[in-house]
């Protein structure tokens, strides 16, 4: 099985220093539950999302605050979008289910096809692997991964975001129409917003640019989240755009 080859196993109740500094960001209620691929509906635009967000890993050493308050905002935002959304949170977010999510995302979507993926949650830098993001259970998921199952999908408009640390490598997604968001570079970190925040920083400032700010394009909610976060927090947001024009969700 060529995945495991690329999965760290031995970091159970040891993570490298550097793992997500503060916390994350995220907040707002949000619900997620998972969707179906849309079957039955009009004949418009398939769009399929998966959204992961963990804040309770594995024990109480690792855990986090917003994550999972960022995976049901980015869930309700998308199905207002249309999108038909499955949500991993907490301790559903497991490797064996992440990847068989990502594998329904691959099978529910088609050329012509939009999809959205967002993580919220651990990000770490591992001396072998790169960016990795990291599973309920403690498992490294490296960005390699996610470039080797996302090269089968045949959409040309995937919509990425990772707010997480150290996640910089993640850019090597974003290729042949897929825009991808990092709320750090490949080794800065970032945070869990304030209480009345409620979500990481990152992923507050992108919902607000989209929410409430009158952004429509990923680029343009990056530009903003990106200028607020580095602004108020020591954090480098970077992107990587491989969509021509603007990808509007
Ligand atoms: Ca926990
Ligand atoms: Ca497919
Ligand atoms: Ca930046
Ligand atoms: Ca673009």
């Amino acid at each position: 099985m060529p995945i495991v080859m690329q999965i760290s196993v031995g970091v159970k109740g040891e993570l490298p220093d550097g793992i997500r500094a503060a916390g994350g960001e995220k907040g707002k209620p949000g619900g997620g539950g998972g969707g179906g691929s849309g079957g039955g509906s009009e004949p418009t635009t398939n769009k399929v999302a998966l959204v992961i967000g963990i804040s309770n890993y594995d024990g109480t050493r690792y855990d986090l605050q917003y994550c999972d308050d960022d995976a049901r905002d980015w869930a309700n935002y998308l199905k207002g979008k249309g999108y038909s959304v499955h949500t991993l949170i907490d301790g559903q977010a497991t490797l064996s289910n992440i990847e068989s999510e990502v594998a329904w995302l691959d099978s529910a979507e088609n050329a012509g096809d939009e999809v959205a993926f967002c993580y919220a949650g651990h990000g770490i830098k591992d001396r072998k692997l790169g960016s990795c993001i990291l599973t309920s259970e403690l498992y490294q998921v490296s960005y390699k991964w996610f470039v080797d199952k996302f090269s089968t999908f045949s959409s040309t408009e995937i919509f990425f975001c990772f707010d997480a640390c150290q996640i910089g490598d993640m850019r090597g997604l974003g290729t042949n129409g897929r825009f991808v968001a990092m709320a750090s570079n490949t080794n800065s970190y970032c945070y869990d917003g304030t209480s009345s925040m409620s979500n990481g920083v990152f992923t507050y400032y992108y919902l607000d640019a989209l929410q409430n700010q009158g952004y429509t394009t990923a680029e343009g909610a990056f530009d903003y989240a990106e200028y607020k976060s580095e602004s108020t927090y020591n954090m480098d947001c970077t992107s990587a755009d491989g969509y021509t024009g603007e990808l509007v969700f």
